[in-house]
């Protein structure tokens, strides 16, 4: 796999160049309490990883979500790759008609094969992440159980179905209220952020994690879709995407996810 859990409560994940310099500027950066702690690149056997702390460590038997923030899962820089030296792809097209066969056009099937950005843009549409700029990935619960079942999980009703399963427990009153109270300072945060202002940030996710004592966190993990814009360019994450802005959605999805959440709660 791509992860190793390290000594010393870290995480090795299998190194990306383009995570690493996002790692180094984010511990510079207002966000640093939001992602793991950065700990440097290390070798283990052929392969480099980066090191980092493992969120999981301070929690009892924890429960876990990946949450996938932004309305847009690729990167601008695919769009025109994919323009110039379109690659079809097979794989894509078998996870595609695994879900819905009727998805292909009569040109994919008689290619058995999609654009990469064809099959990312059906999966934002298919969720909830075109229409509410973010999309739950899957959790595990404290007793072991997986969900990952998440492909069509779509509108506001199925999200919160899906977040209630998440937090049931005995504690999930504290539970809920922890996670909003962070997701609310996260904004906050976002909000003034150097790093966030002058970075797209895509197919990056919320990491949530709770156990049955109620304590709670959420971090910002997974950067290895985050690239620095152009000198003077910056965003503020909630325009409407249109190519060439390079926005991602990625506050408007965290808004949505909040009120969401708040809605969940008991007045
Ligand atoms: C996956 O599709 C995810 O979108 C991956 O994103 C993406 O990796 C994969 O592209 C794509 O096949 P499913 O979730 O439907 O399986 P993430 O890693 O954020 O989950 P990239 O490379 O875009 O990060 P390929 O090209 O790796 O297959
Ligand atoms: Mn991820």
């Amino acid at each position: 796999g791509s992860f190793h859990v390290g000594d010393y409560g870290t995480l090795l994940k299998r190194f990306c160049e383009g995570e690493q310099q996002c790692y180094l500027r984010l511990m510079e950066d207002t966000l640093r309490p939001f992602v793991p702690l950065y700990h440097g690149v290390v070798q283990h056997g052929e392969q480099d990883y980066n090191m980092m702390d493992n969120l999981l460590t301070h929690f009892n038997t924890p429960a876990i979500m990946d949450c996938k923030m932004g309305s847009r899962t690729y990167l601008e820089e695919e769009l025109v790759k994919a323009r110039e030296r379109p690659q079809p792809r097979n794989d894509m097209y078998e996870k595609m008609v695994a879900v819905d066969p009727e998805a292909p056009t009569v040109q994919e099937r008689a290619q058995q094969a999609v654009l990469k950005t064809r099959y990312m843009q059906w999966r934002e549409t298919l969720s909830s992440t075109a229409s509410l700029g973010f999309r739950i990935d899957g959790f595990r619960k404290a007793n072991g159980e997986c969900q990952t079942n998440f492909k069509r999980t779509k509108s506001r009703e199925q999200v919160v179905e899906a977040l209630d399963s998440f937090v049931e427990s005995n504690t999930h009153i504290v539970v809920s209220w922890g996670y909003l109270r962070r997701l609310k300072q996260l904004r906050q945060v976002l909000e003034s952020s150097h790093f966030f202002k002058t970075h797209e940030v895509v197919g990056s996710s919320l990491l949530f994690v709770h156990d049955w004592t109620g304590k709670t966190g959420v971090w910002m993990i997974d950067f290895g879709k985050t690239v620095s814009l152009p000198p003077h360019h910056t965003l503020d994450h909630r325009t409407p995407w249109a190519e060439g802005n390079r926005e991602d959605g990625y506050l408007w999805g965290l808004d949505n996810l909040i009120d969401v959440l708040t809605n969940m709660l008991p007045v």
